[in-house]
């Protein structure tokens, strides 16, 4: 990102007043059919692709996107990537619709790079405060009762860490990118645990990752018991490299970390045991100097997919503003948008399954005759939370934090149709 992309910072006044917004769309409409009056060569000539046969069944074993959306891959942020084998790459949110991530779109966030696993020599071990240790194989695990399907949101902690001091990645795929929406297929960990018998004394649960890193997080056993699930599919099919095969640990709701891939080892014991992505990283500091420790759950968050920066207005008349709302308390209950930088919320309409501690898309239209926009969204969970405003997080929380930034997401949509990453102060 070049130096102009940071620290934007916009004033209420001289902004103009989103008047347009939320009138009928149908005026526009009704302008754009008039296009159809005039021939169209798209329409009165014989097209390429109609005049021989194409590609036949299985030609391509394996389907992959049409040629034409090459465009929509992962990104990664050049000077965010120290290495590529400990980096991260952003899911193309301003590309997507509805609420599951293609499998092959997921953000990656790797610490050792990807772990090749041969599923037939994975092992599963559970050890520690239980009655019996085991050591579990894949085919051993897919053999267990209670198999379940479930939708889950995956979001990194550091997910619009870049934002704390001000407006800098320009598009959401950068600033609300490391998150990912799929159905698991798995085990709950519970029947695991279950059938080690954990002891009484058992408190705790240490998870470690099989790739070079040895990633491990402390969990606390409640939340193991309650909802954490071992899967060994997303979307349908086996897990990709890149997201744990043959095996991951999901902490539904909770931040990203805590869920280890290529899952190798699970221990019982009484405490934490305060790893390093537990104490030096995975902590908020705070402005007096003090740390944040354990902030485990993702609380509800919002973000306006379209217009975006990467997904500007195409033209004035009807638009469908899109996004996408979570939260690791339970379901969004309702999202409010705005065109005028906070003066003014709607509520947007939802549209699809609104699901416990997964993705929710949402869609507001509306008119626009080319005025600015300050376009802002606000998630409403389940449990009355309310998605705070930038300032007000940094109220309480400061700036030195790199984690858990929730805050309320402008984007100022200029005449052109451009949108840009700002703050209003
Ligand atoms: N074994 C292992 N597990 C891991 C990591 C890792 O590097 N190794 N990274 C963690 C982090 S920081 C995040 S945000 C998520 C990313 O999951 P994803 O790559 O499926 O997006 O995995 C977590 N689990
Ligand atoms: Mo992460």
């Amino acid at each position: 990102m070049d130096s102009d992309n940071r620290n934007r910072q916009i004033g209420r006044r001289g902004f103009l007043a989103a008047a347009g917004a939320g009138a009928s769309a149908l005026a526009g409409l009704t302008a754009g059919t008039a296009r159809a009056a005039t021939p169209d060569p798209a329409i009165t000539e014989v097209q390429d692709w109609a005049r021989s046969l194409g590609d036949g069944v299985a030609v391509r074993p394996y389907g992959n996107p049409s040629s034409f959306e090459k465009h929509v891959v992962r990104r990664d942020v050049e000077w965010l990537t120290a290495s590529r084998e400990s980096s991260v790459s952003f899911t193309p949110l301003h590309d997507l619709d509805g609420i599951i991530t293609p499998s092959g779109l997921c953000f990656e966030r790797h610490h050792s790079g990807i772990a090749e696993i041969d599923p037939q020599k994975h092992r599963l071990m559970v050890h520690g405060m239980v009655e019996r240790q085991m050591v579990y194989t894949m085919s051993d695990l897919k053999r267990f009762p209670g198999r379940a399907n479930r939708v889950y949101f995956l979001e990194c902690a550091a997910n619009s860490g870049m934002e704390w001091r001000g407006a800098q990645l320009n598009g959401c795929q950068f600033t609300h990118g490391m998150i990912h929406n799929v159905m698991y297929t798995g085990l709950p960990l519970k029947t695991l645990l279950d059938h080690c018998g954990v002891r009484t004394a058992g408190k705790w649960l240490l998870a470690e990752g099989g790739d070079a890193s040895l990633m491990t997080r402390s969990i606390p056993l409640d939340k193991a018991m309650r909802d954490c699930m071992v899967a060994w599919a997303m979307n349908g099919e086996a897990l990709r490299p890149e997201q744990g095969y043959p095996l991951r640990l999901l902490v539904p709701g909770w931040e990203g970390n805590m869920w280890i891939k290529w899952l190798r080892r699970i221990e019982i014991g009484d405490q934490p045991w305060h790893q390093r992505e537990e104490t030096s990283k995975y902590t908020d500091l705070l402005a007096d100097g003090r740390a944040r420790r354990f902030t485990w759950i993702m609380d509800a968050k919002s973000v306006v997919t379209t217009p975006s920066p990467q997904a500007p207005l195409a033209g004035k008349g009807p638009q469908v503003l899109s996004g996408l709302a979570w939260s690791g308390r339970g379901a969004i209950k309702r999202v409010d948008v705005t065109f005028d930088g906070g003066r003014n919320w709607r509520q947007a309409r939802i549209d699809g399954p609104s699901l416990p501690l997964s993705l929710t898309r949402f869609y507001a239209e509306f008119d626009w005759a080319g005025e600015e926009l300050l376009i802002q969204s606000r998630a409403i969970d389940d449990t009355g939370y309310v998605q705070p405003t930038k300032e007000e997080l940094r109220q309480v929380r400061g700036v030195n934090s790199i984690y858990h930034n929730n805050g309320i997401q402008t984007w100022l949509v200029r005449g052109d149709g451009q949108a840009e990453n700002v703050e209003i102060s």
